[in-house]
C-alpha cells in the first residue's frame, strides 16, 4: 500500500489559485466554459452553475454569462436542458444532439441545440451567489429580473411537469438528471424495468476513447440509458402524456434538495427585486415536509430515493441522502443522525482503512465501488454543497474537514472530475483522480474555498 497521507510535495495556495484559473481559462469557449477538455466539449447544465462560482471574484461577468449562455437553452414549459450542444464540435460527445432528436420539437428553441432531459436544479442559489458578489448591484439589476423570471420558470416546470401528484417532489426521468449518473440507486430501480435488447438504439461510446472502462459506467448501464432516451424521443418527448407509462421515475433527495435550496434563495433575491414571492415560499414549505415524510429514512439515517412507478423506496445510503442538509429540511435530532452517518465506517472508513469526505456511495454499500464514477469516488460539487449544509446546522469543525480534505485531494492529484475516496491507495492505482483532467467545477470551487 502508497500511504499518500504522508505526501509532503504541497502546492502552494497561490500556485493552486493560478493553476485553477488556468483550467477554466482553457476550457472557456466564448460564452461559456466545457466541463473538461476532450470528454466533455458542450455546455452541461449543472456544470455551468458552479463553473459560474468559480469566476463569480475574478470574472463577474464571464460568470453572468454562464448561466445566459445556458438558460438560452431553455424550453417554452420551463425545462432547462442537461446539455446545450457546441456547433462547432458536434460529433465528439456521444450521444450528441442528432441521437436526442429534439429538432423540431414544440417548444425546444429553434436555433439552440438542446438534449431533451434536465439536471439538478443549481440556479437559484448560483443567482443568489452572484448576488453578493456583484461589484454593482444597481446595474446588474436587470440581468437579475432575467434570470429570476427564468429560474422560477424552471421551477415551475418542476412543480406542473414533474410532481403529479402534487406532493412537493419532482421526479428524474434518467439516472443523467440526477447527475449522479452511475449511483447503483438506479441499478436497483432497473431491477423492475424489463426490456428486450432489440429496443437499445445503436450508440457509440465515445467517453472510451478518453477515460478507461473502470472508470465510466458499464455497457449494461450504457444499455439502460439509452433504453430510455429513445422512449423520450419516441415520444417526442410530449409532458405530461408521456409519462402515463414511462417506466423511470424517482423521487431522489439530492435533485430536491437543490431544488428547495434553490426556492429558499430565490425568495432572497425575489424580495431585493420587490416581486411575489409567495409561491416561492408555499413550495418550499411543501418540499421540506414531503423530504421528511417521504424520503427520510430513520433506519438509514438518511434520506433515500423513491421509486414512484413500482412504489417502492430504495434505501442505499449516498451523498445525495446527506443533501436536504443544505435546503435545511432536516430537524436538529435528524441532522444530528446524519453527521453520525457521516462520522461512522460508512463515510470515514477506520483507523486502518480511512477515507476522504465524502464518498459519493457510502463504503460498505454492496454497489460501492472506489473507482467507477458515482459509485463511490468524491466529487467537489457534492462536497462544496455538503459543506454549506454542515456550516448551516453548526457542524463548523466538520465542514473545515471537508474543505481541507477537498483541498488535499486536489493538491495531491490535480483538477479531476473525481478522485478514489481511500486514503491508502493500492500500489496498482497510480494516481487517486479519475475521469476527466482539467475538469471545470473541480478547478472553480477550489477558486470559490481559496479567493478571499
Ligand atoms: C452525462 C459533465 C457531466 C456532469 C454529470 C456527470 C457526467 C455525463 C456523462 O458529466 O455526465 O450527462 O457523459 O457521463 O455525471 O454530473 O454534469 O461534467
Amino acid at each position: 500500500m502508497t500511504d499518500l497521507t504522508s505526501y509532503t510535495n504541497e502546492i502552494a495556495t497561490d500556485a493552486l489559485v493560478s493553476a485553477a484559473k488556468t483550467v477554466l481559462k482553457n476550457n472557456r469557449l466564448g460564452s461559456f466554459t466545457k466541463p473538461a477538455p476532450s470528454l466533455y466539449p458542450h455546455q452541461w447544465n449543472w456544470d455551468a452553475g458552479f463553473i459560474a462560482i468559480g469566476y463569480a471574484r475574478s470574472d463577474y461577468q464571464q460568470a453572468c454569462a454562464e448561466l445566459s449562455a445556458l438558460f438560452r437553452g431553455q424550453w417554452a414549459n420551463g425545462m432547462v436542458p442537461q446539455i446545450v450542444f457546441s456547433v462547432e464540435n458536434t460529433g465528439q460527445y456521444s450521444p450528441g444532439y442528432f441521437f436526442w432528436d429534439t429538432k423540431g420539437v414544440p417548444g425546444k428553441p429553434r436555433n439552440v441545440r438542446t438534449s431533451g432531459i434536465t439536471q439538478p436544479p443549481v440556479h437559484g442559489f448560483i443567482l443568489q451567489r452572484l448576488m453578493e458578489c456583484s461589484p454593482d448591484l444597481k446595474a446588474s439589476r436587470p440581468y437579475f429580473q432575467r434570470m429570476f423570471d427564468r429560474i422560477v420558470l424552471l421551477h415551475q416546470y418542476y412543480y406542473q411537469f414533474r410532481d403529479p401528484q402534487r406532493e412537493g417532489l419532482a421526479f428524474i426521468c434518467h439516472p443523467w438528471e440526477s447527475g449522479m449518473d452511475n449511483l447503483p440507486t438506479w441499478e436497483e430501480v432497473f431491477t423492475q424495468i424489463h426490456f428486450d435488447a432489440s429496443e437499445v438504439p445503436a450508440y457509440e461510446r465515445r467517453d472510451l476513447e478518453h477515460v478507461d472502462a473502470p472508470y465510466r459506467p458499464r455497457k449494461q448501464s450504457y444499455d439502460r440509458y439509452m433504453y430510455l432516451v429513445n422512449l423520450l424521443r419516441k415520444g417526442r418527448y410530449q409532458e405530461p402524456e408521456i409519462w402515463k407509462d414511462y417506466p423511470f421515475q424517482v423521487q431522489e433527495p439530492l435533485f430536491n434538495a437543490l431544488l428547495n435550496r434553490s426556492n429558499e434563495t430565490l425568495i432572497e433575491v425575489g424580495q431585493w427585486l420587490g416581486r411575489d414571492t409567495s409561491q416561492l415560499r408555499e413550495w418550499q414549505i411543501q418540499t421540506n415536509h414531503a423530504l421528511n415524510t417521504k424520503l427520510w429514512d430513520k433506519e438509514k439515517s438518511c434520506y433515500t430515493s423513491f421509486d414512484l412507478v413500482h412504489q417502492r423506496s430504495i434505501p442505499i445510503r449516498t451523498a445525495g441522502g446527506l443533501m436536504p442538509l443544505f435546503c435545511g429540511a432536516p430537524n436538529a435530532a435528524q441532522a444530528e443522525k446524519i453527521v453520525a452517518l457521516l462520522q461512522s465506517p460508512s463515510f470515514e472508513g477506520t483507523v486502518e482503512n480511512p477515507a476522504w469526505l465524502c464518498a459519493s456511495t457510502a463504503l460498505d454499500e454492496p454497489g460501492f465501488d472506489p473507482c467507477r464514477y458515482w459509485r463511490g469516488p468524491v466529487w467537489m460539487n457534492i462536497n462544496w454543497m455538503l459543506i454549506h449544509g454542515l456550516n448551516r446546522y453548526g457542524y463548523a469543525d466538520l465542514a473545515t474537514r471537508m474543505r481541507s480534505d477537498s483541498l488535499d485531494l486536489v493538491r495531491k492529484f490535480g483538477f479531476w472530475e473525481y478522485y478514489n475516496p481511500w486514503k491508502n491507495l493500492p500500489e496498482t492505482e497510480k494516481t487517486g483522480g479519475y475521469g476527466a483532467d482539467q475538469f471545470s467545477w473541480t478547478a472553480a470551487l477550489v477558486l470559490d474555498w481559496l479567493e478571499a
